[in-house]
């Protein structure tokens, strides 16, 4: 790089440095939010950039709406003027660096739907100068980056790795995580060019614990992608293996805790009742949309969806199949949903395979409530129902089913309400009754 075009390189490292950087975040979410929090944190000057006035309204108050960041975090960074929202893209005017953490959905065809991405890109281009880092976190199909982000910002004036920096970093969040939180998940980083990777290393050691490195985009992105379609397969395989089980009446979850006794070569993974999530069910997708473009069909990707796929089925007919054994049918049988969230512990529903159930439920005849300390009202997937109290629910239903194994339920009050429970999440594991029935 000719030493003229050097100074952007030092200048930007100076103001890492010194942390006098404006750092700008799009899309203020679960992942974006975290980020400038631990920006701000480090003594940087953040500007989170949304297009939810809302979001931007409440995060100028303090307050945050994400678990994984306490209002009393938030709060303080805000009085002290060091974080602050808007919705106008014009500040990209006077910032040093932008991270994007839009979403990238799956459109029902199963294609990416890239919208949030070029619209965020389309802001960047149109506000970016000479001396900017601009680094996308959104998971995406390797190439993204180079292919789709690189050409709407590089120009004559704009060349990357000399007149501005373009990175991709794979966001790693795991929500409701108590032990890894944004600043101490090591942080994979790789730039279009060698200097643009050395600059998006020197800003994330500004604030993160661990940086990791990678020679390009493309790498970066792979990585992602690798990680998540790693556990969506796993997920797929013990799915699998459960049914295998049923079928032969073996405790599948005594197999996989025998297995896991193995101190090598083995990593646990258990079954439930369907794979939900922003993440998981979503991304490996993206992966399997770019190799059929290079002519390769990614077999595994798509077994394991159709598999992972097929759980909420295989539960309904679980509990069809118990209330028969107790001379009930479905059709107008009473069930009790137990959580709601993709997960324990969260109130996120997203792509939750509690709400497949619920539907499939429905459709077969039965009477629905639910109950999640997490979500007291449930509103998607056409869905629109009040959670009720747990053990009241199970009191007053035909059967209970356990879909979200939350630590916050009294399984042995639940136990003791419920005349028959089906447990899909291996919940009820301390407990021997008649009344259950295991995944
Ligand atoms: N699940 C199973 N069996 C398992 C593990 C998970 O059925 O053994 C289900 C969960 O119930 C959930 C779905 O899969 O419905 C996804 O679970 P998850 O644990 O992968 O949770 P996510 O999607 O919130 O977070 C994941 C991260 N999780 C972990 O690493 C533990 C990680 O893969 C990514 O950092 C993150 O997605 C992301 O943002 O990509």
């Amino acid at each position: 790089m000719s030493s003229k075009n050097a100074q952007w390189a030092e200048q930007l490292a100076a103001k890492l440095g010194d942390r006098s950087a404006e750092v700008g975040v799009i899309g203020l979410g679960y992942v974006g939010l975290p980020l400038a929090v631990e920006f701000a944190k480090a003594g940087f000057h953040v500007t989170g950039i949304d297009v939810l006035e809302q979001k931007v309204e409440e995060l100028n108050r303090g307050v945050s709406y994400v678990q994984d960041v306490p209002s009393e975090v938030l709060a303080p960074l805000v009085e002290a003027g060091r974080l602050r929202a808007t919705a106008d893209f014009a500040v990209l005017k006077g910032l040093d660096t932008v991270n994007i953490a839009v979403p990238t959905p799956l459109r029902k065809t199963k294609d990416p739907d890239m919208s949030f991405v070029v619209a965020a890109s389309q802001q960047v281009a149109k506000f970016a100068h000479p001396g900017m880092l601009v680094i996308l976190e959104s998971t995406t199909y390797p190439g993204t980056t180079a292919e789709l982000v690189l050409p709407m910002i590089e120009n004559d004036r704009m060349r990357v790795g000399e007149d501005f920096f373009l990175c991709f970093s794979p966001e790693r969040v795991d929500p409701g995580n108590p032990r890894f939180q944004t600043w101490n998940i090591p942080k994979v980083v790789g730039g279009i060019t060698p200097e643009c990777t050395k600059m998006g290393a020197m800003f994330y050691s500004q604030a993160l614990e661990t940086v990791v490195p990678v020679s390009s985009t493309q790498v970066a992105e792979m990585v992602k992608l690798l990680e998540n379609t790693f556990r969506m397969i796993n997920i797929g395989l013990v799915n699998e293996l459960a049914v295998m089980c049923d079928r032969m009446r073996i405790n599948v979850w005594e197999v996989i805790e025998a297995a896991a006794t193995k101190p090598f070569g083995f990593m646990p993974f258990y079954p439930g009742p369907g794979l939900g999530g922003h993440c998981i069910p979503i991304d490996p997708f993206y992966l399997s949309w770019k190799t059929k473009q290079a002519g390769i069909e990614a077999r595994f990707i798509e077994l394991a969806g159709y598999v992972n796929g097929q759980m909420p089925h295989f539960v309904v007919d679980k509990i069809q199949n118990a209330l028969n054994d107790h001379t009930k049918p479905l059709k107008g049988s009473k069930v009790h949903v137990l959580g709601v969230a993709y997960k324990k512990n969260i109130d996120d529903v997203r792509e939750s395979p509690a709400l497949d159930i619920i539907h499939l439920l429905q459709r077969r005849g039965a009477e629905v409530s639910y109950s999640d300390p997490y979500v007291s009202a449930l509103r998607a997937d056409g869905l629109e129902m009040a959670g009720v109290d747990a053990v009241e629910g199970c009191r007053e239903s035909d059967c209970a089913v356990v879909v979200t194994d939350h630590a916050a339920f009294d399984y042995a009050a639940i136990l003791d309400a419920t005349p028959l429970v089906v447990d899909t999440r291996n919940a009820l594991k301390t407990f021997q009754s008649e009344k259950i029935v295991r995944l």
